[in-house]
């Protein structure tokens, strides 16, 4: 019998395969396009723009760090504001603080919810909490007319392409700290850091984030699906540091039961890997110094300057990263 196989390019050289028991929904909705498969290793699984967004199997461990990270370092989030997240993962975890007295979520593509309700029923619970208010609606456009309204804002985007892109503007980073009361968090997802594309990003985004912000930093979690199984996310204030201000005994006293975060984990996920502090305070790639050959040439080329939007990120010094080995 003929097999079926979900690809998902992680570079232009490198993919991972699902096998798919059955396409179960494709539509293209005024944003992307939006499939959802049965898979034999993760469950069912989300794609968009051919892009993996979550699996039944491995979304715990995202939409728990995404929130339970900034709920445990701010003492007193009344009200919180997610940006994307359509799917209702990262609502469906907000919900269970009971302190909370009001979310709005700001998605720009309502097929999202729908398909998340039809396809995803264990993620997409908590739409009818009573303290929801889901407004289809450009986030970038919403968060430009917030001041000073939100104690914790969540970007649960996409990538940094299509209907997400403007998630990771300057201008969004600046209207999201706005949009905080005086002391909020802002997280968002931040890349991965391994392939060079994602690293990119995740270097351009810090690099926007920290002249806004007095706290800007970093932290990261084991996800499967997502490329080298390792993604970041940005924890931003004026007011919280993550791990001084963070109070294990208060979070521990809520009684949430999770499966990926803890307290002890809380603090060791800001502990960054050596490459990927060098990526967002240097801006050097791995692949500076894992130079391959590519087509006959050595790439990426000597005396790289790493662009991004028309900013400089870095200019690498060849000589220092040799000495790094
Ligand atoms: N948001 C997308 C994270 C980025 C995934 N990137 C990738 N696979 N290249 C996830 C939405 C879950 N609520």
């Amino acid at each position: 019998m003929m097999e079926l196989w979900f690809s998902e390019f992680h570079s232009t050289d490198f993919k991972v395969d699902f096998r798919i028991r059955k396409q179960l929904y494709g539509q293209y909705s005024d944003y992307q396009h939006i499939q959802v498969f049965d898979t034999y290793e993760f469950g069912r699984m989300l794609v968009m723009d051919n892009i993996v967004m979550l699996t039944e199997k491995d979304e715990f461990i995202y939409h728990e760090m995404i929130t339970h990270v900034p709920m445990a370092v701010h003492s007193n989030v009344e009200r919180a504001l997610i940006i994307g997240g359509g799917d209702g993962g990262t609502l469906r975890e907000l919900c269970r603080y009971d302190d909370l007295k009001e979310i709005v979520m700001v998605e720009i593509d309502s097929l999202v919810v729908k398909v998340a309700k039809d396809y995803f029923p264990s993620v997409a619970n908590s739409f009818d909490d009573p303290r929801v208010t889901l407004l289809f609606e450009d986030g970038l456009r919403y968060v430009r007319r917030c001041r000073d309204m939100f104690d914790v804002i969540i970007v649960d985007s996409t990538d940094p392409f299509g209907p997400g892109e403007s998630l990771f503007t300057k201008e969004f980073y600046g209207n999201c700290s706005h949009a905080l009361r005086d002391g909020g968090i802002l997280v968002n997802q931040h890349e991965g850091t391994f392939y060079h594309n994602d690293a990119v990003e995740a270097s351009a985004t810090y690099k926007k984030t920290s002249p806004i912000f007095k706290n800007t930093f970093v932290y990261q979690a084991h996800i499967p699906v997502y490329p080298a199984g390792h993604w970041l996310f940005g924890f931003m204030s004026d007011r919280y540091h993550p791990l001084d201000d963070f109070d294990p005994d208060r979070w521990n006293a809520r009684g949430l039961k999770t499966d990926y975060y803890n307290t002890e984990l809380h603090r060791g996920a800001f502990a960054l890997p050596n490459y990927v502090y060098r990526l967002l305070h240097e801006g050097v790639l791995l692949d500076h110094y894992y130079r391959r050959a590519i087509g006959g040439t050595v790439w990426p080329p000597q005396n790289d300057t790493l662009v991004h939007d028309g900013e400089v990120l870095a200019d690498i010094d060849f000589s220092e990263i040799e000495k790094h080995g």
